[in-house]
């Protein structure tokens, strides 16, 4: 359905690849990413287990700029959480509230719009997600898309995760279908990745088992491509996943790409434990490796994005030579990973982004929510 982006990507021969000290396993990934041949997940389970993280990286950059060339994106945007108050008790969310207990929160429309009308000149995306608040009019929904397009019709709206439009059809007993259509109608113009967690149903039962699993979501995201509405596809890891759950994660992101061509980017999404001293939060060379195994096995998918909130702008940095080519954005006032205790900043300005990117010797491009280019930064 979509095409790839204009790019300036370059041929990368792979040549340099042959110094890399690779045996057994890696050499036998080596020849098959060099041929562009598709990796198996037994390729995908030896590429996480293997300790030879440059020789992964090399691989990985080797697809990226087949892909992309030098080319790395990012987007002027703003993260709105309209709701905190979600009906899901997901163990490892520490965003949600109950109705009513401390620290929840709901915005008004009038309050969402006063937060765009003041910022519409600083971004050209909204990312707007939210917790399952039970007591929402459907007409809410409607209206602040309605609303946000109103204040300028150029705002791309990237909103609402699977799990929401499911909620949604839940309760207002609507099918997936009305619900995305009577959406894009009013402006939903793309969905966040967000959602998918892992899809492992042994994990699902004991993290988040109220929450849709993995047939529910690629049955929504299924549905929302077949209408032209794009999206973004996330791994939530470094929690009680096993490495085989992951690369069968993206195994099954994979053969839906296959089958929609709806998806934009891959963004895996490092799990932020609320107990500071926990052993189980994801390390630098953990996210480093699903960066580079993500553009591995998703050999389809477009765009490998490093979520600078989630792994800190350093790591996302240098992940830009392990396969990833977008930074995601300027962000702005995110709440899901900071309640979780993220030690990120809530903000890159746009210079310093173009600034990471530089000094990873990568050529920045400040592009809209549909990947094209509005501003190349030679
Ligand atoms: O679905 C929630 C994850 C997701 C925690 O599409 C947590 O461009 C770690 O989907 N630790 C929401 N992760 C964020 C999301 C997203 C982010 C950036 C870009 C895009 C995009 C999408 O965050 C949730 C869940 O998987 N999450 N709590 C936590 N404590």
């Amino acid at each position: 359905m979509f095409e790839t982006s204009n790019s300036s990507a370059g041929a990368a021969d792979g040549s340099s690849l042959s110094d890399l000290n690779l045996h057994g396993d890696l050499a036998e990934i080596r020849f098959k990413v060099l041929q562009g041949e598709r990796l198996t997940r037994e390729d995908g389970i030896r590429l996480y287990e293997s300790d030879n993280l440059l020789a992964l990286g090399h691989l990985a950059n080797h697809v990226r700029e087949r892909l992309n060339g030098s080319d790395t994106y990012f987007v002027r945007n703003y993260y709105l959480n309209y709701t905190n108050i979600c009906e899901l008790d997901c163990k490892f969310c520490s965003f949600y509230r109950k109705e009513g207990q401390d620290g929840a929160f709901l915005m008004s429309l009038e309050q969402i719009f006063k937060t765009v009308a003041d910022d519409k000149d600083n971004i050209t995306e909204m990312h707007m997600v939210g917790g399952l608040n039970p007591s929402l009019p459907y007409d809410y929904y409607i209206e602040l898309l309605r609303g946000i397009k109103r204040i300028d019709r150029r705002i791309h709206i990237k909103a609402f995760t699977a799990v929401e439009i499911e909620f949604f059809a839940r309760l207002y007993g609507k099918t997936i279908e009305q619900v995305l259509i009577e959406f894009k109608e009013a402006g939903l113009d793309a969905m966040p990745g967000g959602g998918a967690e892992i899809f492992s149903e042994r994990v699902r039962q004991k993290m988040f088992a109220d929450k849709i699993g993995a047939e529910d979501w690629i049955s929504v995201i299924r549905t929302a491509h077949s209408l032209g509405i794009p999206s973004n596809a996330t791994m939530l890891y470094g929690h009680m996943e096993t490495v085989t759950e992951r690369v069968d994660h993206l195994i099954r992101l994979r053969k839906l790409q296959d089958e929609t061509k709806g998806f934009f980017a891959f963004i895996p999404l490092a799990y932020h434990p609320r107990v500071e001293d926990s052993t189980q939060w994801a390390t630098g060379i953990d996210n480093l490796k699903s960066v580079a195994v993500g553009r591995l096995m998703l050999d389809n998918f477009p765009h490998i994005k490093a979520y600078w909130i989630s792994m800190g702008p350093k790591v996302a940095q240098i992940s830009l030579s392990f396969g990833a080519d977008d930074l995601d954005g300027t962000v702005r006032d995110e709440r899901v990973f900071h309640m979780a205790g993220a030690s990120t900043d809530n903000a890159l300005s746009r210079s310093q982004l173009v600034k990471l990117i530089k000094d990873a010797g990568r050529i920045p491009l400040e592009r809209d929510a549909l990947y094209n280019t509005i501003e190349t930064f030679a």
